[in-house]
């Protein structure tokens, strides 16, 4: 059988939709690691193709923190990590997969406070995986803070946007939006000036419902084109109980729309968003039984979205 990026290869975007070279509609979907420095482990063939061949999942994204612990900004191993990019993106090509690269912005909630090293980052890891069409990039997880309104994250975008554009003019890449990811609203009236972004949407269903739901219709219903780069089930600290009325609503919204989503995350951490249980020490080929309640949620609709 064909994998996922045989079918359809190059994407683009075409209206709110990802689309492929033929124009039809794609939906990238799969499940991000945790922080690369944290749990690297998990960045391996066997992991990934597990989650392609026993999950359904076409695309795999590799969280690089930027300024929590062991990250890029700050004590973490640049080339470490960047080498863990690279066999993440080497893995994803090998398996036929898409491969995310997200400077995972989190407690520097203004992108730009370090945007002289996404620029330098950028340019660095898009020259060395130019040309290989299964590579999206994501600006800037999740910025936050009062004063990191749309305009401001707009700017680092722009800053951002022309060093990957050197390198892979025709990328597809993702930007986040103010509000840890959920202000998708704010972008319609002052997109970004390039054919090919697409605006991120992060939930977690116990803490996001109805008025966050309502913000992605918004949205869609103005142009802006949606991925839910990130989401979970349980609560916006990853973890707490799991509500499964709002999971089950927020994954209706994405059936709908065809939403491209992740799911947040690929470690055996104790907490609930984890994809694999904290006492299973296998890092590939896990049982049903060795998944979280999280990790059997989206495995089956992983599963349930396959054939698509
Ligand atoms: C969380 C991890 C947790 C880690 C924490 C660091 O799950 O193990 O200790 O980051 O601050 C996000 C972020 C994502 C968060 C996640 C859950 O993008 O980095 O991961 N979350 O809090 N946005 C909303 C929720």
């Amino acid at each position: 059988m064909k994998t996922y990026f045989e079918r359809h290869g190059a994407l683009r975007v075409q209206g709110t939709r990802l689309v492929d070279g033929a124009g039809q509609p794609v939906q990238l979907r799969g499940v991000s690691t945790l922080g690369l420095a944290w749990y690297p482990e998990f960045v391996n063939l066997g992991a990934f193709r597990t989650l392609r061949d026993e999950w359904g999942a076409n695309t795999v994204r590799l969280a690089m923190y930027t300024c929590e612990e062991g990250g890029y900004m700050t004590d973490g191993d640049r080339a470490a990590l960047e080498a863990l990019i690279d066999r993440g993106v080497t893995l994803c090509e090998g398996l036929g997969m898409y491969a995310i690269i997200d400077w995972h912005i989190l407690s520097d909630g203004d992108p730009n406070i370090h945007a002289d090293a996404a620029e330098d980052f950028f340019r660095r890891i898009s020259a060395r995986v130019a040309g290989r069409p299964h590579v999206l990039y994501e600006l800037c997880n999740e910025p936050n803070g009062a004063a990191v309104t749309w305009p401001v994250v707009k700017g680092y975008a722009e800053r951002i946007i022309p060093v990957i554009r050197a390198n892979a003019p025709e990328a597809v890449i993702i930007c986040g939006t103010p509000t840890w990811s959920q202000d998708v609203d704010a972008v319609a009236a002052a997109p970004l000036d390039d054919a090919n972004i697409l605006y991120a949407l992060h939930f977690y269903a116990a803490t996001h419902g109805d008025a966050l739901r309502r913000k992605a219709e918004r949205a869609l219903e103005a142009g802006t084109p949606v991925f839910v780069s990130e989401c979970s089930i349980c609560d916006a600290s990853g973890d707490g109980v799991i509500d499964y009325a709002s999971a089950a609503a927020w994954r209706e919204l994405i059936e709908r729309h065809g939403l491209s989503y992740i799911a947040w995350s690929l470690s055996n951490r104790d907490e609930s968003a984890a994809l694999i249980r904290a006492d299973c020490p296998r890092t590939s080929d896990w049982t049903g039984d060795e998944l979280t309640e999280t990790g059997r949620w989206f495995r089956d609709m992983l599963l349930a979205d396959r054939e698509k």
